[in-house]
């Protein structure tokens, strides 16, 4: 059987804390053989194309060392000031810098002299994510001819942002070379359908054209999911238990209506505070009842985008409590940092509301943790953006635009009063569907459909979209 080659922008480090994608992962890997690639996390003066290999649980990662220039502008620069806001339609938190792209490409150039030595005829390459779009285009530059597939773990985006991208033709030429492409959600692989359509020649004039050949290029949609048993088993594990028993000495009995996010603009924080004070103000009763839980460890904290959301969060937090805290009872508490699993797990299951409202989301997997960890005799609700990814499965979940923060707050109402009965009926479809879209079978569903087609013995779809190149 063909060696899997895992490429990302960080390998897994080491320790228990690994999210259920690296679990999954490790497990293919075990089973097939292969290696994990991506930087090591060291910055260097001079570029470096040697290898190092590295035994981490296990798990065989082979890790390259980045110059502190180029890792600038390929990470916080290209990847996160220019694609992660544009794919989530963000163009007012982009900044434009056009020597980013040069960065970017010299890394993805830098992995693929790095890589291509290691690889042998038949192995399969998985790359991940948006910071890698041109790896597939630099290897085979290079002569590789394995089969490469890429999964953006992030949104698609409209094709109107798409164009705001520097050289986004460029980056459809790259995802052109790959021979998989899978996204997160059916509105992601229709997005990408749109701007191949939109592209077509005759739509343009002017401008010398030539075509972006999609014909041997798959692209599908392939939800991740966790594995929600296993966040099941871990909310009642000893330390889940711990972290259920400070809690409730802290709630008094009150109900707890809990968010946990990386700090991000895209998981909207700041609406989703405000629609707790909105249902606050519109209905006292819940006053002295509810209690709010926003977990939110900083994250990206070098990029003054991120910044600025962390201080609108600190504001409209502090008018909450200005707003309605007692001497004695507190609104909300605000946790600015990460937490193992097992406390996760913990809060999660004793929390009645799973509050999951980003403003756009790839798929959003604290939604499938939050599913997975409650107790099936009692369980909470979860209210979901319709904006994640995660609502394609989801339909179970209260579902509300973010935006619109009277609608959120009458969600929130509508699951803190909702019967046991109901609750019940709710989780055991989120629970379903939670389990129908299990990590094992992500990573196993991609995988099959990236083998040679001799091996999985379907021929490959047809699929030719033009594109011009201005
Ligand atoms: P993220 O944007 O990081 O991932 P998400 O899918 O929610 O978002 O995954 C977050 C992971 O980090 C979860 O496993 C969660 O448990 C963990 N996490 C979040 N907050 C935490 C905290 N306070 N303490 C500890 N752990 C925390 C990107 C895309 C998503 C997509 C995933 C996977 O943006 O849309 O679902 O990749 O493809």
């Amino acid at each position: 059987m063909s060696r899997i080659i895992v490429v990302s922008n960080r390998t897994p480090g080491k320790g228990p804390a690994a999210g259920g994608l690296a679990v999954a992962l490790r497990k293919t890997l075990a089973e097939r053989e292969g290696f994990w690639f991506g930087w090591s996390g060291k910055l260097v003066d001079t570029p470096a194309t040697d290898v190092r290999f590295e035994d981490i649980d296990g798990l065989s990662v082979a890790q390259i060392d980045l110059t502190r220039d180029d890792h600038h502008a390929y990470y916080a620069g290209f990847s996160n000031s220019i694609l992660w806001p544009s794919f989530h339609l963000r163009l007012d938190l982009a900044t434009i810098e056009a020597h980013w792209y040069e960065g970017y490409r010299r890394v993805n150039q830098q992995f693929a002299h790095a890589l291509l030595p290691l690889l042998k005829a038949d192995d399969i390459i998985w790359v991940h994510d948006y910071h890698l779009i041109p790896l597939a285009s630099e290897l085979r530059n290079l002569g590789a001819r394995n089969r490469i597939g890429f999964y953006l773990h992030i949104p698609f985006p409209t094709s109107d942002a798409l164009y705001a991208i520097p050289h986004h033709q460029e980056l459809m030429r790259d995802l052109s070379r790959y021979d998989l492409v899978g996204m997160q959600a059916l509105r992601d692989v229709a997005a990408f359908t749109e701007f191949a359509e939109h592209q077509a020649p005759a739509t343009l004039s002017g401008s010398p054209l030539q075509a972006i050949d999609f014909g041997r290029t798959e692209v599908d949609a392939f939800p991740i999911g966790s594995d929600p048993d296993a966040f099941a088993r871990l909310a009642t594990s000893p330390a889940a238990n711990k972290m259920v028993k400070r809690m409730e000495l802290a709630l008094h009995g009150q109900q707890l209506i809990l968010g946990v996010d990386r700090l991000d603009y895209s998981k909207g924080l700041p609406q989703r505070v405000e629609a707790y004070e909105k249902l606050l103000a519109n209905d006292p009763r819940f006053r002295r009842q509810v209690h709010m839980l926003q977990v939110a460890p900083p994250s990206r904290d070098t990029i003054k985008e991120y910044q600025a959301t962390s201080d609108a969060l600190d504001a409209i937090c502090g008018r909450v409590m200005g707003r309605f805290a007692e001497p004695d009872w507190q609104p909300l508490t605000y946790v600015k940092r990460a937490y193992g699993q097992p406390s996760l797990a913990g809060l999660y299951r004793l929390a009645r509301v799973g509050l999951v409202t980003p403003l756009r989301d790839g798929m959003n997997l604290v939604a499938h943790e939050y599913v997975g960890a409650q107790d099936p005799e009692d369980p909470g609700v979860l209210v979901l953006s319709r904006f994640a990814g995660a609502a394609e499965i989801f339909e179970d979940a209260i579902l509300v635009n973010p935006f619109d923060t009277d609608e959120t707050a009458e969600a929130l109402r509508m699951a803190l009063d909702m019967p046991r009965d109901e609750r019940i009926a709710r989780w055991q479809g989120l629970m379903a569907a939670a389990r129908n879209h299990n990590v094992e079978d992500w990573s196993k569903s991609f995988l099959e459909r990236l083998a040679p087609a001799s091996a999985r013995g379907t021929a490959t779809r047809d699929i030719l979209y033009l594109a011009s190149v201005a």
